[in-house]
């Protein structure tokens, strides 16, 4: 069996990063170990008043207690951070613990800002941190952001612009850049993920419909299943198609009923994402 190790938050309620990760991950049939990078009553948007407490200090730590177990990994799938600092030391575990496939997702902002609480050190610290991955998965905001370029709305920008980040986003480290969330202004009704290579210089694209509504938490369910799917051994272009059908499974799950807040009822669907696989 596969055994990886995901770091990113535990937002207590609200269903996204370790909270989304573990069950997903694990009903993939990948072993999940975790370490949160800081615990929230809930995540940061749409809800006032959440607590937050920095485990800052506890990554080095757990990392010398692995080095000192002796265990090993497959892959590495690293979300939200609690402090920029932690981007540094997730490096230093990497260097320590040599964790198999590095798959980073730097979740730090959407929609064309940085998530609440976050400041300018969260960009160089995930810009960093991305250089050291097999694949990175960020969003136009967070790609634009990295790159210091103009964040350009969806539909508003054509094949180049999105071509352009993704392959700037390898030239100092990252083999592979996936963006997501892509929606170009001549099929604004579809919504895809662009992927570059920077060994073969090929572009992998999936794209499908986009659905008119928008839910919390389902990036970190689209990497959750992407990373364990690349993890399980399937290629880039099956682990993008997965991901995505997964969650647009999710999402119409959950848009029918008008009280849900709460990210998508991923649950739900695990069953199909398990038949997926064997496909
Ligand atoms: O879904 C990304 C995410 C993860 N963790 C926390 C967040 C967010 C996005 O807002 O607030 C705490």
């Amino acid at each position: 069996m596969k055994k990886v190790v995901t770091i990113q938050d535990i937002s207590c309620f609200g269903k996204c990063s370790t909270t989304v990760a573990l069950p997903v991950i694990s009903a993939m049939g990948v072993e999940c170990a975790v370490i949160p990078t800081a615990v929230l009553s809930t995540h940061t948007a749409g809800f006032k008043g959440f607590t937050f407490r920095d485990l800052t200090e506890d990554i080095p730590a757990v990392t010398d207690h692995w080095k000192r177990e002796g265990l090993t990994f497959d892959g590495l799938y690293t979300g939200y951070l609690g402090s920029p600092e932690q981007a540094a030391m997730i490096e230093s575990f990497i260097d320590k613990i040599g964790p198999g496939y590095v798959f980073v997702d730097p979740a730090m902002a959407d929609n064309g800002k940085l998530y609440t609480g976050f400041g300018p050190e969260i960009v160089a610290a995930m810009k960093h941190l991305c250089d050291r991955a097999d694949i990175i998965v960020p969003n136009i905001t967070e790609a634009a952001l990295m790159l210091g370029v103009d964040y350009r709305e969806p539909g508003t920008y054509d094949e180049g612009y999105i071509r352009d980040l993704a392959v700037r986003l390898t030239e100092n480290g990252a083999k592979t850049a996936a963006i997501t969330g892509v929606r170009y202004k001549d099929r604004p009704d579809e919504q895809g993920i662009v992927a570059y290579n920077r060994e073969s210089g090929d572009f992998t694209e999936y794209f499908h419909e986009n659905l008119p509504v928008s839910f919390h938490g389902t990036g970190d369910l689209y990497a959750a299943v992407m990373f364990a799917a690349l993890i399980l051994g399937k290629p880039l272009k099956d682990a993008m198609r997965i991901a995505a059908t997964n969650v647009l499974n999710a999402i119409r799950a959950t848009m029918d009923d008008p009280d849900y807040r709460y990210s998508v009822k991923f649950e739900l669907c695990i069953p199909a994402l398990i038949r997926m696989l064997g496909e």
